[in-house]
């Protein structure tokens, strides 16, 4: 019989620092992803995600909704927080506690204590689906990091430098990773290539990326 090599090791979660203020940590989420995704699954039927329009008025290829007091919103007015929702005409659905408990641990461990999300941006890809290059600035306090998850089908997250026409380099996010990013990376661009068509086991034929942020001051 082969010996296990593994058998009584500590399960070490693989940490990379791709970049000076960004955090992957693989498969964080793995074990607790069915137990997320169920909440995932609540503020989706309270709220479901839409193909919001670009200010210059280009429906988004990935489909949108929030959670928590504030959301991301973007229309022909441009990019802003909402406290409501303006297909419902009402506030987001609370912002779950299992996922804020997981995103501000996963803060501290990147070496953000007290981070304090005041906003969950739900972004559903489909096979096709795809972020250009941009940067997260809407935000009131850019000393706060940003948290995300992954799950479902497997993403190339494009992550450039300060300036847009900086070279990026390419980061494979799967299902349970968590991305954490702030403080010298609190701007970059980033970006993610079209989804590729598959069926996640859990999730089935899509992406799901949540990322919290604290968005008012
Ligand atoms: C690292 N979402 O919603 S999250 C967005 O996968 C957004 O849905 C992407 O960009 C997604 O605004 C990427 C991971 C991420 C985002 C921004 C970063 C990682 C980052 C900025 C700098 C470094
Ligand atoms: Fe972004």
């Amino acid at each position: 019989m082969t010996p296990d090599l593994f058998a009584g090791l500590p399960v070490t979660p693989e940490r990379l620092d791709p970049a000076p203020g960004v955090v992957l940590f693989k498969a964080r989420l793995t074990a607790p992803a069915a137990a997320l995704l169920a909440q995932v699954d609540e503020v989706l039927a309270q709220a479901p995600p839409r193909h919001m329009r670009t200010p210059g008025g280009q429906s988004m290829s990935v489909a949108m909704t929030n959670c928590g007091p504030l959301g991301w919103v973007t229309d022909r007015q441009g990019y802003r927080y909402a406290a409501r929702d303006p297909e419902r005409e009402q506030p987001w659905p609370p912002m779950p506690e299992a996922l804020r408990q997981a995103a501000v641990s996963a803060a501290a461990a990147a070496g953000f204590p007290g981070f304090a999300p005041d906003a969950c941006l739900i972004n559903r890809y489909a096979p096709g689906a795809r972020m250009g290059l941009h940067q997260d600035r809407d935000e009131a306090d850019f000393s706060q990091p940003i948290v995300s998850f992954s799950f479902g089908l497997p993403a190339l997250f494009l992550l450039g430098g300060l300036v847009r026409n900086e070279r990026t380099q390419k980061l494979l996010l799967e299902h349970g990773d968590v991305l954490v990013w702030g403080g010298p990376a609190r701007l970059r661009f980033h970006g993610v290539q079209a989804i590729q068509p598959g069926c996640h086991d859990l999730v089935g034929e899509c992406r799901f990326n949540l990322t919290f942020r604290r968005a008012a001051p």
